[in-house]
């Protein structure tokens, strides 16, 4: 889904009395001017190192994104999924709708600085939540990075994996493989066995993994451990997540070094991430977050093992 945020023309008739057939032109005559902006502050539930704006609030299967924004004045504003970039599929066209109504009441904003407005409603509710004699020193921190183009870095849990603390590195492979009996859906060649475990990752360690999907689009979710994302590259190396790369691709806009869950790994795409076996030992799940892929083998398990625990020999291998 492509969200995006507009105003209602107030002239619009109440689309409870529009039929089915009529609601996408009546979406495309009275939801109108220029997408208003969101704020960005969390991908997959953590908090971003920086607040970031966009007028387009992207999620794929599996992605969650938590956004601020704001309604300038009273009056009803629309929620559109907007389908006009990418995904264009001309057999089955896939016309922007209709997400939700929104109401705004109250006083009017408009001719407000919504970043000004945002930094200072920030500051006002850190000054006030912070306010104990002894948080000074969190408070100025605080303070200094939201004033410094509105940084989130004391809020965020996982800290950056620098190359130096990587101790290994792992791969994903996906790809799907066209048989004469049957589609088989795979990571690293092989479809999911529950019996299997297919890694055995070191406790309290740092690893670097490389993913790529060699057929269509999958969204790559990990349970248990985020990841850094450290690039995303085309097949020539070109950075797609950079606007002023010639491969900029605006899906991945923002993404680079911010972390995450779940990760659409568009074909052909290179995707490396950092993760930290942090506390959790036992077995989990990586998967494509399309159910059908990995109910149909797209999917494995992963154990994270404390040093002494580790198996000399085990089915991965
Ligand atoms: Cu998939």
């Amino acid at each position: 889904m492509r969200m995006r945020l507009y105003r209602l023309d107030p002239s619009a008739p109440n689309l409870r009395t529009v039929r089915a057939e009529e609601q996408v032109a009546w979406r495309k005559r009275y939801c109108v001017g220029q997408a208003l902006p969101m704020w960005q502050i969390a991908f997959d539930g953590l908090t971003r190192s920086a607040i970031r704006k966009v007028d387009e609030a992207i999620l794929f299967a599996g992605e969650r994104l938590d956004v601020i924004t704001r309604l300038p004045d009273p009056g009803i504003y629309c929620m559109v999924n907007d389908t006009s970039r990418g995904d264009t599929d001309k057999d089955n066209p896939n016309p922007s709708r209709m997400v939700a109504l929104i109401e705004a009441k109250g006083s009017s904003f408009s001719g407000v600085d919504g970043d000004a407005l945002l930094q200072s409603t920030l500051v006002g509710s850190a000054e006030k939540l912070l306010a104990g004699g002894n948080q000074a020193a969190i408070r100025s921190r605080v303070f200094g990075e939201l004033r410094d183009g509105l940084k989130l870095t004391s809020f965020t849990w996982h800290k950056p994996i620098p190359k130096e603390e990587v101790s290994g590195y792992r791969e994903a492979i996906l790809n799907i493989v066209d048989g004469p009996e049957r589609t088989a859906f795979r990571v690293n060649g092989r479809p999911y066995d529950h019996d299997r475990i297919d890694a055995v990752l070191p406790l309290g360690k740092a690893e670097e993994w490389r993913a790529i999907s060699l057929t269509e689009n999958h969204p790559l979710h990990i349970h248990v451990n985020p990841f850094q994302i450290v690039s995303i590259e085309d097949s020539r190396g070109s950075d797609v997540t950079d606007p002023n790369s010639p491969a900029f691709d605006p899906d991945y806009a923002g993404l680079k070094g911010e972390w995450k869950d779940t990760v659409r790994l568009k074909q052909d795409l290179r995707f490396a991430f950092r993760t930290r076996y942090e506390r959790f030992t036992g077995d989990f799940l990586i998967h494509c977050h399309i159910m059908f892929h990995g109910d149909h083998g797209m999917m494995q398990n992963l154990r994270i093992a404390a040093e002494g625990d580790m198996p000399t020999e085990h089915g991965g291998h």
